[in-house]
């Protein structure tokens, strides 16, 4: 072999602390620093971030440094916490869909945080799948509150991690692709993610600790590799966190239901769709056209209500 360094392609599926897992082009997976440009871009958090395809520069003592990072397809972005609300922090790139975990019962779906989860998506152009899980233990209206985002074009996939209903459906939504999940505590994400892979044997029904609400604790993702392909991107924060920058006049672009009226309000665009004569969009939600509960819903977001 050549004196020197060689090259290699590779996947960041950690960052945390400087330090970089890296999935090397099949091969195994690495840690590596940055280096030189890199790491002083690096100040921002955002030049190297989870999901990053990047260039690594394996060296003969068999240390590795990250030299280059490719263009990103996406970013899933929040507000910083430290910035405060001017700048959004990147906490994964790359990433292809949002995937919204809630429950039928057990717990009560909270549909305003999935409202919430949708907007997400959305804003940052990715395809988004709600799952409503627990399916075994619906009453016979279990299923009505998902009806509606079926309705509006999302995919909704029914499961059950108990009875293993509607698991290779997600499995199929999951493979090749980079998913974030999303949801309440105890609605099963786990479980699900158990049930389309054993080997994950990730643990279940424990309570997550209230974390001070992430004030200091590091928010980094990670990439759980799935072994039908693919990967799950485990984002810590995003539960809570709010509406990532989201400015209250382009959140009515964020419910694609809503679109086809978005012209007609007499005020046009600068209608909030709020208070406003003639808002074509609350005349869609009253005759039925736009669901009352997602129009309620932009409503409170729009007032900053959880
Ligand atoms: N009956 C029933 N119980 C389920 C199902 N899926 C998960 N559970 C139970 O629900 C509880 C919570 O499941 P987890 O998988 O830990 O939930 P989670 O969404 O990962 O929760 P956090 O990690 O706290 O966010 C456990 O007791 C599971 O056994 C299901 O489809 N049916
Ligand atoms: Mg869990
Ligand atoms: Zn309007």
């Amino acid at each position: 072999m050549i004196a020197g360094a060689r090259r290699n392609h590779g996947l960041v599926r950690s960052a945390v602390g400087g330090t970089y897992e890296v999935e090397l082009h099949q091969g195994p997976v690495i840690e590596a620093v940055l280096r030189g440009r890199l790491k002083q871009q690096q100040r921002t958090g955002d030049a190297v971030v989870v999901g990053d395809r990047v260039e690594v520069q394996i060296h003969e003592d068999g240390s590795h440094t990250i030299e280059a990072v490719s263009a990103r397809t996406s970013e899933l972005a929040r507000v910083s916490p430290r910035a405060g609300r001017h700048r959004a922090k990147v906490m994964a790139a790359n990433v292809d869909q949002v995937v919204a975990v809630f429950a039928v019962a057990h717990p009560v779906p909270r549909l305003r945080m999935l409202d919430r989860f949708l907007v997400l998506a959305e804003a940052n152009a990715l395809d988004a799948v709600v799952v409503a899980n627990k399916v075994d233990l619906a009453g016979p209206d279990g299923f009505e509150p998902f009806r509606v985002y079926e309705r509006i074009g999302y995919p909704v996939l029914f499961t059950s991690a108990a009875t293993g209903e509607g698991v290779e459906a997600l499995r199929d939504a999951l493979r090749g692709r980079v998913s974030t999940l999303a949801g309440p505590s105890g609605v099963g994400k786990s479980s699900l993610l158990n049930a389309i892979d054993p080997e994950l044997d990730l643990r279940t029904g424990v309570v997550s600790a209230a974390v001070g609400k992430g004030r200091h604790t590091t928010v980094s993702a990670r990439l759980i590799p799935l072994s039908c392909g693919g990967y799950v991107a485990d984002t810590p924060g995003l539960r809570e966190v709010g509406l990532w920058g989201i400015e209250a006049s382009d959140l009515d672009l964020y419910f694609p239901e809503f679109r086809e009226h978005l012209d007609l309000c007499r005020f046009g665009r600068s209608c909030t769709h709020s208070h406003e004569p003639d808002c074509a969009v609350r005349e869609a939600a009253e005759a039925g056209a736009v669901p009352a509960e997602r129009f309620d819903s932009y409503v409170a977001l729009l007032a900053g209500e959880d």
